[in-house]
């Protein structure tokens, strides 16, 4: 029996000695020290034994068993040592490498002209309002001289939500809920840029999601000279200081009168070319002199204030600055076009 014993223990030995990985460790030890094992089959044989024999085998077979299983504790030790060593040797950061560099982004053009935009204004006096992109009808029309069956209200498609509520044509429903907050008290003097929402086919130049940015003074005896001083230093500070402004007649239900604006062209001159059709004018914004109507429905008395309003889209503004033919660019999120304005 001893010399049995003796037999296993060295054949295991053997065995965990070869063996290279802790799974095929733990294979061996339940083979041998296992229930179904060898040794274990021993102990079971202990009672065929003489009496004086049973302690001697029994004791052996324990301390084949602690041999074993030392052999399996110290094997196991190295190799998890040794996995170490290859984790730590395949993991070791060679510090003098250079690092990946981080993928820097960027703003989008839009955000970068809007933060432009603002800024200007900021730098003169102006806050920033913002407010909901799903309106109400009286918010989106009624407030801004758009009554009910007004025929202007289809020029702009609307997406509506609910009778009552639509997706905003324009940022001007900030301007009149602003307005209301002040009570019938001036100054007012906001910009409010956003999202707008026209149901219109997408092309090169509509899309049926665009930006806007607006602005409103209301106060005590504000004039049109007023209105052109904003707009020309605006436009000087945007597309350079040689340029000129003028501003031509033209029509909204919210201003009266009303103005378009347009600076002169920036790639010419004024002498005509390509971006500006041939005219030497580029038309940059719409604005006017706050409707009465429409301060009065929002609590200002148009006999004591008065105001300028202005309307821009940055799209196209985006587009002149950087020579953008197509306005869906904007919006398809293809890396090709704003990868263009990492560092602009
Ligand atoms: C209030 C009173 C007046 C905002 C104005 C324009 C002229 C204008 C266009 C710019 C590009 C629309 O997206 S666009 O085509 N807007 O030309 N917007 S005056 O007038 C207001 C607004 C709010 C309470």
């Amino acid at each position: 029996m001893k010399d049995r014993l003796e037999a296993l223990k060295a054949e295991a030995l053997e065995k965990i000695h070869a063996s290279s990985d802790l799974k095929e460790l733990q294979a061996i030890k339940v083979e041998y020290l296992g229930k179904k094992g060898p040794i274990t089959e021993v102990l079971k044989g202990m009672g065929k034994l003489s009496a004086e024999e049973r302690p001697v085998v029994g004791a052996y077979a324990n301390e084949v068993r602690d041999g074993i299983q030392q052999g399996l504790d110290a094997k196991s030790a190295e190799l998890e040592e040794a996995e170490i060593a290859k984790r730590l040797a395949e993991e070791t950061i060679d510090v003098s490498l250079p690092g990946r560099p981080a993928k820097k982004g960027s703003s989008h053009p839009l955000t970068s002209v809007v933060e432009e935009i603002e800024d200007l204004f900021l730098s003169m006096g102006f806050t920033i309002a913002e407010g909901p992109e799903v309106e109400t009808d009286y918010y989106n029309f009624e407030a801004l001289n758009l009554p009910k069956d007004h025929p202007a209200r289809d020029m702009q498609d609307s997406f509506f939500v609910t009778e009552e509520f639509l997706l905003r044509t324009q940022t001007s429903p900030v301007q009149a809920r602003t307005m209301l907050k002040h009570e019938g008290q001036g100054p007012v003097k906001i910009i409010s840029p956003g999202k707008v929402y026209r149901r219109d086919n997408d092309d090169a130049t509509h899309s049926h999601q665009f930006m806007q940015i607006e602005g409103l003074v209301v106060d005590k005896n504000v004039r049109l000279s007023d209105l052109k001083g904003v707009l020309e230093t605006f436009a000087k500070k945007m597309f350079g200081e040689d340029r000129k402004i003028r501003l031509r007649p033209s029509f909204f239900p919210f201003t009266e009168p009303s103005v378009e604006m347009d600076i002169s062209c920036f790639k010419c001159g004024g002498k005509g070319c390509s971006i500006c059709k041939h005219t030497g004018w580029i038309e940059i914004l719409g604005a006017g002199m706050v409707h009465p109507n429409v301060l009065e429905m929002a609590g200002f008395d148009s006999k004591e204030y008065t105001g300028f309003a202005f309307g821009m889209g940055p799209e196209r503004i985006a587009m002149l600055k950087y020579g953008i033919d197509d306005i869906r660019h904007f919006y398809a999120n293809d890396i090709r076009f704003l990868k263009q304005f990492r560092n602009v």
